[in-house]
């Protein structure tokens, strides 16, 4: 019986999160007890009278920088020697199912911080921060979005989040590194689109060979980066 894995966010847009995470997949992982998500509202730890997150840049040019004293107290009030702190960035390293696994095993607290405009003041990545993640080369106006990516990748590996074979065997496919193969369903003929024959056949040694075969023409076809790295398995490779 794996322990809960507890989530905070620290952001000034509490409400986006919570719009997400309390619908779906997400508000289910919450209500079975799998998972708990919090909203930290970083102005809640802001000291002077008109709540200040951010400030101009020293050294002056353009945009603002989010302002070490209400992070460190915001990450400090709920930080605790098992907790993992992520700042979203586009600086990061990018985020991986790999990661996803990594998070979903090996964490019971992950702290996310939510930067935006033109970030967040250096001592926040120096001494606050233990892992800097993007979820790919863009930029977004607000890292809350970006967050929550993270969490839903995370939290439907945890145990029982998703029924039970569903994480196994969408898995698979990713953790065999290379990408689907076609899938179809009924009707067997759509507006002159025939399903695979070889499909019907109900040779499952042969489905599972063209199956493969797809993967590997999909795979070198749109993500030829993917190809060094993928495992070759009784699963993907009959
Ligand atoms: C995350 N990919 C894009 C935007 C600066 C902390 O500094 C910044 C954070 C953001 C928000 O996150 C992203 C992002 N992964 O834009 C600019």
């Amino acid at each position: 019986m794996s322990e809960i894995l507890k989530i905070d966010v620290v952001t000034i847009f509490p409400q986006m999160l919570n719009g997400f995470l309390q619908e779906s997949m997400m508000k289910r992982a919450a209500a079975a007890g799998l998972v708990e998500f919090r909203a930290i509202n970083l102005r809640d730890f802001t000291t002077d009278k008109h709540n200040t997150t951010d400030d101009r840049p020293f050294g002056g040019g353009p945009g603002m920088v989010m302002k070490p004293e209400p992070m460190f107290a915001a990450v400090e009030s709920v930080k605790t020697p098992e907790s993992r702190v992520i700042l979203m960035t586009p600086q990061g390293k990018t985020f991986r199912q790999a990661d996803a696994r990594r998070f979903a095993d090996e964490c019971s607290h992950l702290i996310f911080i939510c930067g935006h405009y033109e970030g967040v003041d250096e001592r926040i990545r120096e001494s606050l921060v233990d892992e800097e993640i993007s979820i790919g080369d863009y930029v977004l106006t607000n890292g809350v979005l970006a967050a929550t990516v993270v969490i839903d990748a995370v939290t439907r590996l945890r145990p029982g989040v998703l029924g039970g074979g569903e994480v196994a065997t969408e898995d698979e496919s990713f953790s065999s590194g290379l990408l689907e193969y076609p899938q179809y369903t009924r009707p067997p003929e759509f507006r002159g689109m025939p399903v695979p024959e070889i499909l019907f056949s109900g040779d499952h040694g042969k489905i599972a060979e063209w199956r493969y075969g797809q993967s590997l023409k999909r795979t070198s076809e749109r993500r030829a980066d993917l190809l060094g790295g993928h495992r070759k398995n009784s699963e993907n490779n009959p």
